[in-house]
């Protein structure tokens, strides 16, 4: 038997689902999705649906052994690594399935727990559902239940998606690792998710579209979340990603059915990403940062440094401090933020938003880890421009919902000057991240110039460099090099 990766370098992806002739929904979704996606898909019927666009007239179950043999003929192949589960239907099913995902280990379970039809038809046995709590969750990685689904497990009505936090710990003392509440059944203007593990959450949102609602939009959303797992990867990007598809499928919609066309990158379906319910809508405006793009970025530790290169003409800046503390840090950002006046530069100071607002620097730039302890609303309110680093699908949808001055995205190519836990994300990828933002951007980790070109081509504003600069046999000289290179137009 194969592990993980089939031949496509995708991880081999399972749906377990009912069957709608009419294609809406179950695993019609699921092939659909994944096709879009351009990842393989494999399939089990675990129920027949009588439906049509409009109604589910009835269902019937497999049995047992007809489930059991789809599993046995898939497993002589390959072994799923993403297992995405929906319609279980029969108590019988539950017990099967539960047998079967205790005994796969390596495995990611994404459970879209369907529970009614669209048209509100039960699509389960009702003594079923205790069985589902007893033996399909406790292997469930992402349980992606709608405003009904919640409901109905928690036997209480929603009134309003701030009330999901509190479902949340229910789901998670049944075992699940993770839930995905979806807001697509509530009236708010913003239709929000609410993702947690328990130790961390975070909403994601996107405006609510009007009058949008064919079928098969849960089926599709956990589907996508599935593929992108496929793809590689992690859990909080595929989310994100996943939500931007979704959005796209709802855009492009007919009022019978959504359009599944691959992802095209359009940055109105990409989600904005809170991590308080209350952030959700709120607006911040930070001032741009002049009609002059960014250019060259050099990044210095200290004041002498900055010194020699402000006088050969450097116009962005940032000083990154992180060995000094108290009079002597206070003192180093104070006159940095003096000879930036006097030399015009566009300086940003790293992570010490307070004594950037004290001596009223140009900007502030912060890390996403900077971004819980910062008062982002103290830095708005002194009008300082605001930076904010990103490395991933997930932190760029977080930067852009607090719409900053710029965002900085890498690390591009391998960097030594920093370590993370995030890998090179490439030329590629930071075209995609380009098309995905509408502030500023600017690339960051392992620049140089020869790589320069390529990170010119995708349309980025600044480019933001540390060792090729101070690491330099001659770093004046080679700084003068940086801003002749940037001044000239792409051939
Ligand atoms: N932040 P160099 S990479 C400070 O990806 C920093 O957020 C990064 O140094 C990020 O130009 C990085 O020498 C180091 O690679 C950049």
């Amino acid at each position: 038997m194969k592990d993980v990766h089939n031949n496509n370098n995708f991880f081999s992806s399972w749906s377990i689902a009912g069957f709608d002739p009419s294609c809406g929904s179950g695993t019609a979704a699921d092939i659909k999705t994944f096709q879009a996606l351009n990842v393989p898909l494999q399939c089990i019927a675990t129920a027949w649906t009588f439906q049509n666009q409009n109604q589910c007239f009835s269902w019937e179950a497999l049995s047992q052994e007809q489930i059991k043999l789809q599993i046995e003929a898939l497993l002589e192949s390959e072994f799923p690594r993403i297992i995405k589960i929906g319609m279980v239907g029969a108590q019988k099913t539950v017990e099967l399935l539960g047998e079967f995902l205790s005994y796969s280990k390596k495995k990611v379970v994404i459970y879209d727990p369907v529970l009614c039809s669209s048209s509100g038809g039960w699509l389960i046995e009702k003594d079923a559902i205790q069985g589902i709590k007893e033996k399909i969750l406790p292997h469930v990685d992402i349980l992606t239940p709608n405003r009904n689904e919640v409901e109905l497990f928690l036997g209480k009505k929603i009134p309003s998606e701030e009330d999901y936090e509190e479902a949340v710990q229910y789901f998670l003392n049944l075992g699940v690792k993770s839930v995905l509440l979806k807001g697509g059944h509530f009236e708010s203007q913003m239709s929000c998710d609410l993702w947690s593990d328990g130790k961390e959450k975070f909403w994601l949102s996107v405006p609510r579209m009007k009058g949008a609602s064919p079928r098969g939009t849960g089926c599709t959303f956990s589907s996508a979340i599935a593929a992108y797992l496929a793809q590689g990867h992690q859990m909080r990007d595929a989310i994100v990603l996943a939500k931007a598809y979704i959005s796209q499928c709802i855009r492009l919609s007919t009022l019978a059915s959504l359009n599944y066309s691959p992802w095209h990158k359009n940055l109105n379906d990409f989600p904005l990403l809170s991590k308080l319910f209350h952030e959700i809508s709120k607006l911040y405006h930070f001032p741009d940062c002049g009609r002059q793009p960014l250019g060259f970025y050099p990044i210095v530790p200290r004041v002498h440094w900055l010194k020699k290169l402000l006088s050969l003409g450097v116009k962005t800046a940032q000083l990154r401090i992180k060995d000094l503390k108290g009079i002597d840090l206070e003192e180093e950002i104070k006159t940095a933020v003096q000879i930036s006046k006097e030399y015009e530069c566009r300086l940003f100071i790293n992570d010490y938003w307070n004594l950037a607002i004290k001596y009223n620097a140009y900007g502030v730039h912060l890390g996403q880890e900077d971004l819980d302890a910062a008062d982002i609303q103290a830095i708005n309110k002194s009008s300082l421009r605001l930076g904010i680093s990103s490395h991933s699908f997930y932190e760029v949808a977080r930067a852009r919902s607090i719409n900053p001055s710029y965002i900085a995205y890498g690390p591009i190519y391998p960097t030594t000057c920093k370590s993370m836990k995030f890998g090179p994300q490439g030329v590629e990828k930071l075209g995609e991240i380009r098309q995905l933002i509408q502030s500023p951007l600017v690339a960051i980790g392992g620049l140089n110039l020869d790589r320069l070109p390529q990170v010119m081509a995708c349309g980025v504003d600044g480019y933001a460099v540390i060792s090729d600069v101070l690491d330099h046999a001659h770093p004046l000289q080679r700084c003068t090099d940086w801003l002749l290179a940037c001044a000239r137009p792409l051939c």
